[in-house]
């Protein structure tokens, strides 16, 4: 896959796509990620971004003709143009798998109060917004829409990984889990999990399961 990312702040960046699962799919080639910095595409003496909302009110847009330039310089035929923004869908699991299918993907990350409305009539194939609180820029959100989806690319993740996308996948919450010691600080592990049952363990998991979601997080059943 080829994700382009079109970001004021490609120093961000540099880090949490330079580790672990992410960095291994890079070296392997399955994940082609590159970072733009949309000043590049701003071409006046002080390479301006942004300008006053027409119609006055607070704050600042990102212009449209930088962003045309680039989107239309790093988007192909077959790529999604991602919008990064407050006002987008909810991202989820459901949202990553569906973007783990395409072939190529650009990401805009937003800035000050956001875009001329141009960019999405025109060039934005999608809007995403990771939850419903501010940040200071689109680069986390798109950050953590890379991660959520690199994991999903075939042979991203590695054996000891790959059962783990059970939480969502299933719709429910995960069961509670242990490891050694079987007494930690008096502390005991369920008698269950040691029982070598395991139509038992299983019955008593999927019960956990259930119990959990509908105490946290009801509006998932
Ligand atoms: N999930 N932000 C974008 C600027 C902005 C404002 C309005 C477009 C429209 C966010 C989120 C998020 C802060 C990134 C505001 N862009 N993005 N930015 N939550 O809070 O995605």
């Amino acid at each position: 896959m080829k994700i382009d990312v079109l970001t004021l702040f490609p120093g961000m960046f540099a880090g949490p796509l330079d580790e672990s699962i992410v960095k291994r799919a890079r070296q392997a080639g399955l994940l082609d990620l590159r970072i733009h910095n949309l000043r590049d595409y701003a071409h006046d003496r002080h390479r301006t971004v942004d300008d006053r909302p027409f119609g006055g009110g607070p704050g600042m847009l990102l212009k449209p003709e930088p962003l045309f330039e680039a989107i239309e310089a790093l988007a192909g035929e077959q790529t999604r143009v991602i919008l990064l923004s407050p006002a987008g869908r909810v991202f989820n699991q459901a949202v990553a798998r569906e973007l783990a299918q395409q072939t190529a993907l650009l990401f805009v990350s937003g800035h000050y109060e956001g875009f001329d409305e141009r960019v999405r009539e025109q060039l934005a194939d999608d809007e995403l917004s990771i939850g419903d609180y501010v940040l200071t820029n689109g680069a986390l959100p798109a950050m953590v829409i890379i991660d959520a989806v690199t994991r999903l690319l075939p042979g991203a993740l590695g054996d000891d990984e790959s059962a783990h996308e059970e939480s969502f996948s299933q719709g429910l919450l995960e069961y509670p889990q242990y490891t050694r010691p079987a007494e930690f600080r008096g502390l005991q592990v369920p008698e269950v999990l040691l029982s070598g049952n395991h139509a038992e363990i299983a019955r008593w998991r999927a019960e956990q399961a259930r119990q959990r979601t509908k105490e946290r997080r009801p509006d998932l059943m």
